[in-house]
């Protein structure tokens, strides 16, 4: 009986440095710094070049992690961590590059 409860203690000891593990691993883990797909419709778009050129530009920002191309609506769709980049960030990169980029949705 008496090496049943220690145990017990134990388990519970363990149990709770996990859980204090687990919580403060979730808050602190850069999972949690907030990921978003910054949809921009890009100008000045004229040959199947340009999305190379605009592509360069984008990920020349830090923070910017994904760019997907739509040529037929000629929109870039620029997944981006949003702890170390900003929207105003992407628009000014594509437009030094001679493309200027408007916003046209934000998702998490
Ligand atoms: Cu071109």
């Amino acid at each position: 009986m008496k090496a049943s409860k220690a145990s017990f203690t134990k388990i519970a000891q363990i149990l709770s440095i996990v859980m204090a593990t687990a919580i403060s691993a979730l808050t602190m883990s850069p999972a949690f710094a907030a990921n978003k797909t910054a949809t921009l419709a890009v100008s000045n778009m004229t040959c199947s070049a340009c999305p190379i050129t605009v592509k360069k530009a984008l990920f020349g920002v830090y923070g910017v992690e994904k760019v997907a191309f739509n040529l037929d609506k000629r929109e870039a769709a620029v997944t981006f961590d949003d702890g170390s980049t900003t929207v105003k960030a992407l628009t000014k990169a594509t437009e030094d590059a001679g493309y200027p980029s408007k916003i046209v949705v934000v998702r998490k």
